[in-house]
């Protein structure tokens, strides 16, 4: 009797053994068949931004079972297990590897295919900045072999050319540390890395540009004398109201005699109306009127026009500071966006001005006009590194239609194209 009760509750115990191990079984297909799901709907690893999506690393594949006795439930779960935790931490090493990847990755990576015609449009317009300091490149890593003085003669280049002594340093610090010395004899692993990095410096941050989200959207154009600031306000409002875009424009440069009627001209030929005030008068009571009329008119945008020239450099700070004010006043939340105009002729002292306009106001983008005029192109590489502002357009002739949207990756392929073809 004693012995069935002992043989009843061993059973008895076996069968809840039994039963636990079949349920932790259980649950880890679960687990697995969702971790399956998951690989397959997103892929091997989380999904990720697009522009931080990248191939993986080639996986370690998974060490073979052995095919050994089929081992006690306790010592296979604990294989498993094991086996588990040597397949995370080889997922976690891939995903470290690849997050270090990603951090050297071009943001335009180079041969990345751009808009046709704005790449034409691009090259047009860089044809001089190519024959400068590109073209001084060019003969460096055109040779056949490179010898080791590359690395020297490319410092000079970069320093001597218009980018700016910060850009030229992290241009060539990237070629310097990120090359090795196998690597530096290849002139296309340090074109590469050229035009990773330009794209890295053009790459600010900024959203694209949405003319849309304000109405009127007021825009406030700023800059010295002569750096093509009306040019730019004619062709901009051109090109809006060639998208059916009602266009407002405000001749707030009283100073000079003839800017206003200089606006008129354009605003005739862009169809768009221009508000004007008395010579000699207050620019921020025409800016004002601009704007009040762009809201009761329900205009999509108003463009603002002001001086280049005070008397002093203080009095024209000033003034822009005030205009600034009163648009506020005309359209709480106005100037939705002010744009510094800058002249690609000038090279280094565009880099100049634009840092001493940003120290007294805020400035959310940057015109570089006559690049088509200019070997200093490189300039934008400088102004983008400095000062962290988006460059919106680039103004490459004195027409209509010679003003482009700016696009970096179309930027940095005209760049370096000839060069590429001399390396
Ligand atoms: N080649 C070339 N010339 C340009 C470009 N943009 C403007 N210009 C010329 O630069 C000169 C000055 O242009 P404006 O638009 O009057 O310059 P601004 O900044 O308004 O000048 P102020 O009103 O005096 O402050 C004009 O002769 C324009 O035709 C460009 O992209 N390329
Ligand atoms: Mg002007």
């Amino acid at each position: 009797m004693t012995t069935e009760i002992i043989t009843l509750l061993v059973a008895a115990a076996v069968l809840a053994a039994i039963i636990v191990l079949l349920r932790r079984a259980g649950e880890r297909s679960r687990e697995r068949s969702a971790r399956t799901v998951q690989e397959r709907v997103l892929g091997a690893e989380p999904a990720r931004p697009a522009r931080e999506r990248k191939r993986p690393p080639a996986r370690t594949p998974r060490t073979p079972r052995k095919a050994a006795p089929a081992p006690e439930p306790e010592e296979a779960e604990d294989e498993r297990d094991q086996d588990e935790r040597d397949q995370d931490e080889r997922d976690q090493d891939e995903r470290d590897q690849d997050e270090r990847d990603q951090d050297e990755a071009p943001v335009a990576p180079p041969g990345e295919p751009v808009d046709d015609d704005a790449r034409a449009a691009f090259r047009q317009g860089l044809t001089k900045t190519r024959g400068g300091f590109v073209a001084r490149l060019g003969k460096i890593f055109g040779k056949k072999k490179i010898d080791v003085d590359v690395l020297p003669q490319l410092e000079e280049v970069l320093f001597t050319a218009d980018i700016g002594p910060r850009a030229a340093d992290r241009i060539f610090d990237s070629v310097k540390k990120g090359l090795t010395r196998d690597e530096l004899a290849d002139p296309d692993k340090i074109w590469a890395k050229i035009r990773e990095t330009s794209s890295h410096i053009l790459d600010v941050g900024a959203p694209p540009l949405d003319v849309a989200r304000a109405r009127p959207f007021v825009l406030l154009v700023l800059g010295v004398n002569g750096v093509g600031k009306t040019t730019t306000i004619g062709k901009l409002a051109a090109l809006l109201t060639g998208e059916g875009k009602r266009v407002v424009l405000a001749a707030g440069d009283t100073f000079r005699a003839a800017a206003t009627e200089q606006l008129e001209v354009w605003g005739q030929r862009a169809g768009a109306p221009v508000v004007k005030g008395k010579a000699g008068g207050d620019p921020s009571s025409v800016i004002f009127d601009a704007v009040k009329r762009g809201v009761d008119e329900g205009a999509d945008v108003v463009i603002c026009d002001t001086a280049g020239r005070l008397h002093t450099k203080t009095e024209l700070m000033d003034e822009l500071k005030k205009v600034r004010r009163v648009i506020d006043k005309a359209m709480p939340g106005a100037p939705h966006e002010t744009w510094m105009v800058l002249d690609a002729t000038t090279g280094q002292n565009a880099i100049t001005q634009a840092k001493t306009f940003k120290e007294a106001m805020e400035i959310t983008g940057i015109v570089i006009t006559k690049l088509d005029g200019s070997a200093k192109g490189g300039v934008i590489v400088g102004i983008c590194d400095e000062l962290k502002v988006p460059v919106r357009y680039i103004g490459v002739g004195e027409k209509l239609e010679d003003l482009r949207r700016f696009d970096a990756a179309a930027f940095v392929a005209a760049l370096y194209e000839d060069a590429d073809e001399a390396a």
